[in-house]
């Protein structure tokens, strides 16, 4: 058994035998009271699973297993003096709740590495979808074509016991992580670069080696690679790709599926593929203005027409958050090391002054404050990284460390079906009249 299966299997053990306990001796006490307006409302704040690998507080933003992000860059293992943590760290922590040494990290990156190949058919399967297919359902296609690999359904099919399937799952999330950012090259390549591949480095860790993959030389960008793929991976479990996987998962389809629909889950606009969104809506702005120095005044101008016009403003508010994301955040101080120059990272900043004013006039926003998404897009578009449909790829790469380690979790504490109520509206009218 590996370094980190061997670890997981014994913290597993301990917090699944914890968690029996705390079901058996007070699983009658009530956890949350749920308001009509929850009921219509997309379960916003409903306590609903449990998900160890992070944490949201609407003020605070994100912690992994109680980290923020700004110690996460100071604790996690980096790369021969790079200031950016590497995403195997991450994974590690979320995987058994520790802040691994350098050692295991490089181990992971060397596993990662031997498990990265990709089966011939899912190229062909990509090969064999039009070129103006979008790059996150090419994504999602490969991920489903490779469902033939997973050894959870050929270990099911021959009869696994239950308590081995937190062993079989590890399995599948490590193959799916490390093949992962050959896929995303792969369809970046193929899209956007006349189908020109580049060979992996195998001296390189797993976000660099993507980078590499990628075409883009800068060591800036494995820097920024790093940073990207490490803050996307988790947002606590009720986000819509976290629970899609959770909930896909409890099915006990393997991680091939259930990530592939928290993938689909990521492709809508409101959630990962507003980071092509915010893009977007910079790219016409400055079309329209006909500059891309424009003032804060022509900036309001036009957010106020696109809200005029009955649409949002992508990469601004949050279903959870309160105040600006430390994922915008985060990627800010990258950009104020490195790139204070760009004019598109520029307009970015200055849309962070505009913005939330405006939104907080409409008197509805909860939050007026930019998410992960309003940053992400002006930081690639400078590296070169200019064709922003394929961004939410990107977020794909590095979520799945989080739903996958999750995933893990789920099946080690045997974790049901999950299967809420829904009700008619006969039965809220009813409801209303009684109480
Ligand atoms: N621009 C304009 N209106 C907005 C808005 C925005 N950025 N954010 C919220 N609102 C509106 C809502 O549309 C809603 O209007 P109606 O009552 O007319 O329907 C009202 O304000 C109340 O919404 P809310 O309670 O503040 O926000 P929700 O929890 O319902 O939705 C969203 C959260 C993220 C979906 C929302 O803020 C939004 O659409 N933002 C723009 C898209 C975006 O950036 N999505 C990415 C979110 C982060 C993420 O998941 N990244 O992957």
């Amino acid at each position: 058994m590996d370094i980190l299966k061997e670890k997981f299997r014994v913290k597993a053990a301990e917090i699944t035998k914890e968690a029996k306990s705390i079901v058996k001796e007070h699983g009658a006490k009530k956890a949350d009271e749920v308001s009509l307006r929850q009921v219509f409302g997309g379960m916003r704040g409903v306590k609903s699973m449990i998900w160890e690998t992070s944490n949201l507080d609407p003020e605070e933003g994100i912690r992994f297993r109680g980290y923020s992000i700004p110690e996460l860059r100071k604790l996690l293992p980096s790369r021969n003096g790079d200031d950016q943590p590497l995403p195997e760290g991450l994974f590690w922590l979320m995987l058994v709740g520790e802040i691994p040494e350098q050692k295991e990290v490089d181990w992971l990156s060397d596993e990662w590495e031997k498990r990265a190949t990709v089966p011939a058919h899912t190229y062909a399967v990509l090969d064999a979808l039009p070129s103006h297919t979008h790059p996150m359902s090419q994504f999602t296609a490969a991920i489903v074509s490779m469902e033939s690999e997973s050894i959870f359904s050929q270990r099911y099919a021959d009869g696994m016991s239950k308590y081995d399937y937190w062993d079989a799952t590890y399995e599948d999330a490590m193959n799916l992580i490390a093949k992962l950012p050959r896929i995303a090259a792969y369809i970046y390549r193929k899209t956007f670069h006349d189908n020109k591949h580049i060979e992996p480095d195998l001296s390189l860790d797993w976000a660099g080696n993507f980078a590499h993959m990628l075409g883009i030389s800068d060591n800036q960008f494995k820097s920024l690679m790093r940073l990207y793929l490490t803050i996307h991976a988790d947002h606590e479990g009720g986000n819509a790709s976290a629970h899609t996987v959770h909930l896909v998962g409890s099915t006990l389809s393997s991680s091939y599926m259930a990530f592939a629909g928290g993938m689909t889950s990521l492709a809508g606009p409101l959630h990962g593929l507003a980071n092509q969104e915010v893009i977007k809506f910079i790219f016409e702005m400055i079309e329209e203005l006909g500059t891309d120095n424009p003032s804060k005044d022509e900036i309001a101008g036009y957010v106020q027409k696109t809200l005029d016009a009955g649409k949002v403003i992508p990469g601004y508010g949050h279903a959870v958050l309160r105040q600006p994301d430390p994922r915008f955040t985060a990627q800010r101080v990258f950009a104020e090391k490195y790139l204070s120059d760009s004019t598109i990272v520029n307009i970015v900043w200055k849309l962070f002054e505009v913005v939330p004013p405006i939104l907080e006039g409409l008197g509805k926003v909860k939050n007026p404050w930019p998410n992960v998404d309003a940053h992400s897009g002006a930081i690639l578009v400078h590296y070169g990284l200019k064709e922003y449909s394929f961004y939410t790829v990107l977020f794909g790469v590095s979520r799945a460390l989080g739903v996958l380690s999750a995933l893990c979790w789920s099946r080690a504490m045997g974790f049901p079906l999950e299967r809420p109520k829904s009700v008619t509206l006969d039965w809220v009218r009813e409801f209303i009249k009684e109480s």
